[in-house]
């Protein structure tokens, strides 16, 4: 069934070009079709967009005025108001299987390698280079395990992190990897996760949503 396109609505997505939580929000936005307006962030600690987002971290949906943060809570509002496609399977054991997977890279490996907290380590733990370079890989090793294992227990011939159709599972992994690479870890040991990627990037709707064709990106 094509999108419902709530043409009286009006939405702004603040983020900025390498934002890998907003990067899933606009992969989320393309495969659903819907229209929006990308806001570059300059700074998330500024007191300009604090006044929006409280939260200080990208990104936030602007809709009709009102805002929204955290990557899940705007797909999850996105999913309610634009139902048509969805972005969850059908099957409800295999839609809380997708939050699972998404929930274990947004909510358990994103927020311990986050640039806040590698500034921590840093600055307040007085962390080498290399020794956050180390903290990163091993978060994204011990996740991506479970992710490979989890996909490699579908069927080998699902396109897609969970079937054929690419979901939320799909956004949620397709910038984990680039964030991965852009840390150099080792994915050779995740072909499934490669390979899905390689597929998810084959689409519109992930390549137009990729840091590099974002009107910011340099
Ligand atoms: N759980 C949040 C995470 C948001 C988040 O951490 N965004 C990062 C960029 S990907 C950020 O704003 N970082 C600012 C910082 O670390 O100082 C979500 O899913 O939206």
């Amino acid at each position: 069934m094509p999108c419902r396109r709530r043409t009286d609505m009006h939405l702004r997505l603040h983020t900025r070009h390498q934002n890998s939580a907003g990067e899933r929000v606009r992969i989320v936005l393309n495969l659903k079709g819907i229209d929006y307006a990308y806001v570059a962030i300059e700074s998330p600690h500024s007191e300009t967009y604090r006044a929006i987002n409280p939260q200080g971290l990208m990104p936030a949906l602007e809709i009709d005025g009102q805002f929204v943060a955290q990557s899940i809570a705007i797909v999850e509002l996105l999913e309610e108001l634009f139902p048509e496609p969805s972005v969850f399977p059908e099957d409800p054991v295999t839609r809380a299987r997708v939050r699972a997977f998404a929930n274990l890279i947004c909510a358990d490996l994103h927020p311990l390698n986050n640039q806040r907290v590698r500034r921590y380590l840093a600055d307040q733990v007085q962390a080498t280079d290399s020794a956050v370079r180390d903290w990163y890989a091993h978060w994204i090793a011990e996740t991506f395990t479970s992710l490979e294992t989890e996909v490699a227990l579908h069927p080998p011939t699902a396109r897609y992190c969970f079937g054929d159709r690419p979901n939320f599972a799909d956004a949620c992994l397709v910038p984990q990897m680039a964030n991965a690479r852009r840390f150099d870890c080792d994915l050779s040991p995740y072909p499934n996760l490669i390979r899905i990627d390689a597929a998810c990037q084959a689409l519109d709707a992930f390549a137009k949503a990729r840091p590099d064709r974002q009107p910011d990106a340099p």
